[in-house]
């Protein structure tokens, strides 16, 4: 057996040199891609080595039909890596590039299927013919090893099908992204935002692909104007899932809008479902020196209202409903109307998956929300869902709740403080 390696712009170019040089029996044992070693010419083509071999053709095809009934022929083997080959070349151009690979995946599949159903060797063989096939599967396993190479080459450029070439650093951030749980199509937009903002003449290294992604979370980030209250008695209402931080955020806004802002604020609570709501707010309320109402029907929400008037915020704190319960949601919905309210806060749990984000957002829409507040941030492991949840609402985020602390644990939301805790993964207050 030969075996020699070949260098080309691309596998098919590469693996023509190898069947112009070894002959059109040859087999590709091993393909690689040969990037540039100067990292500022990564934007520029990679080239492709492929390691070819040759056995001797006569042998190889006599070999065959000495051993017609074989399991694992070198036939069999040749046209699997045909399969995937075919596939390798195709994948170098642009169009259709992941069918194409997959098409070859399912080909080698097939191949193998068709070889395992044939029936098994008749136990009287001859001596020679049995030496014969023991040298057969030890070269197929050392084949199969390198289809396996092969195969996760594959599944490897698969994962970046939506690219051209991408420098190294930029394929790690996309994993990252991927990693943190943002959902492909947004990590694609990221990297594709990053990739078209280098310049030939930039650095590619980690810190600065770290940066410029970053930089781009940030700037698209849908931060809550903090105005200046412009009306008297503005009425903000907060609602969400059962036992997301509502009353202990509600809490937090009161205070610091009360100490730090130097407001005059008023508290309602409705939530007269749940055992021991009113007297958590109370508690809290005369600690704080805020006055409270306690609230018992939709219809006496109105003139609990009317009664704070003359205070700068009235903070309205809402029973947790499941997003699955539509009557809930519907009484819900009552009891922001009643409130004429000029902000309707969605709290959500930092720790909710994306799935489950989703289906509270698309159920909560109902009550029109006009902020996003994302609580237990301290407690989330990744903050992909979240980014998620902002691409697809683009629902302007007022605070992120970091812990149980009234009123130390909230802050106004920042686009950078949150694209850093996406990238890094790490929560605001660790
Ligand atoms: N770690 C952490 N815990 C929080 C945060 N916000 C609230 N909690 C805790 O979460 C639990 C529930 O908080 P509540 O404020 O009662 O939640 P809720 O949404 O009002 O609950 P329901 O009214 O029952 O729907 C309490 O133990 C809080 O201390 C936060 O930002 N981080
Ligand atoms: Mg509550």
């Amino acid at each position: 057996m030969r075996i020699k390696k070949f260098l080309g712009n691309n596998i098919k170019e590469a693996t023509e040199q190898m069947k112009h040089d070894l002959g059109s029996e040859a087999i590709v044992l091993h393909t690689r891609r040969v990037p540039k070693t100067n990292l500022l010419k990564s934007l520029g083509k990679d080239q492709f080595e492929i390691t070819g071999a040759i056995d001797d053709a006569t042998e190889f095809s006599e070999s065959e039909q000495s051993v017609p009934n074989s399991t694992y022929t070198r036939r069999n083997v040749k046209q699997s890596y045909d399969a995937v080959m075919k596939t390798s070349i195709r994948q170098q151009e642009p169009q259709d590039e992941q069918s194409n690979a997959l098409e070859g995946l399912q080909q080698m599949t097939r191949s193998f299927e068709r070889s395992s159903d044939r029936s098994a060797e008749p136990a009287a063989e001859s001596r020679s013919k049995s030496l014969r096939e023991a040298s057969d599967i030890v070269q197929l396993k050392a084949e199969v090893e390198d289809m396996k190479n092969i195969l996760q080459q594959l599944t490897h450029q698969l994962k970046f099908k939506h690219f051209g070439e991408l420098p190294d650093v930029l394929k790690e951030a996309y994993l990252n992204l991927l990693q943190q749980d943002v959902e492909e199509k947004f990590a694609v937009t990221l990297t594709n935002d990053v990739l078209k903002k280098i310049t030939h003449d930039q650095t590619v290294n980690r810190a600065t692909i770290e940066q410029m992604i970053v930089q781009s979370i940030s700037s698209d980030f849908p931060a809550a104007q903090t105005e200046k209250i412009s009306k008297k008695s503005k009425v903000i209402v907060l609602v969400g899932p059962t036992g997301v931080g509502k009353t202990t955020t509600i809490a937090k806004m009161a205070a610091i809008d009360k100490l730090a802002n130097g407001k005059s604020v008023g508290l309602i609570s409705c939530d007269t479902y749940r055992i021991g709501a009113i007297e958590q707010l109370k508690t809290f309320a005369v600690i704080a020196d805020i006055p409270m109402q306690v609230v018992y029907r939709a219809a006496d929400l109105a003139a609990a209202v009317k009664k704070f008037q003359r205070y700068d915020v009235i903070y309205i704190d809402t029973v947790g409903r499941s997003q699955k319960a539509k009557k809930d949601l519907t009484e819900l919905k009552k009891i922001v109307q009643a409130a004429k309210a000029d902000e309707v806060h969605l709290v959500l749990s930092a720790q909710t998956n994306y799935a489950t984000l989703r289906d509270i957002t698309e159920k909560f829409s109902s009550l029109d929300p006009t902020h996003l507040i994302f609580s237990k941030m301290d407690e989330a492991v990744n903050f992909g869902p979240l980014y998620n949840i902002i691409q697809k609402t683009r629902i302007p985020v007022s605070f992120f709740a970091t812990g149980q602390v009234v009123p130390d644990d909230i802050s106004v939301s920042d686009g950078m403080t949150f694209a850093k805790m996406l990238y890094q993964g790490t929560p605001a207050n660790a």
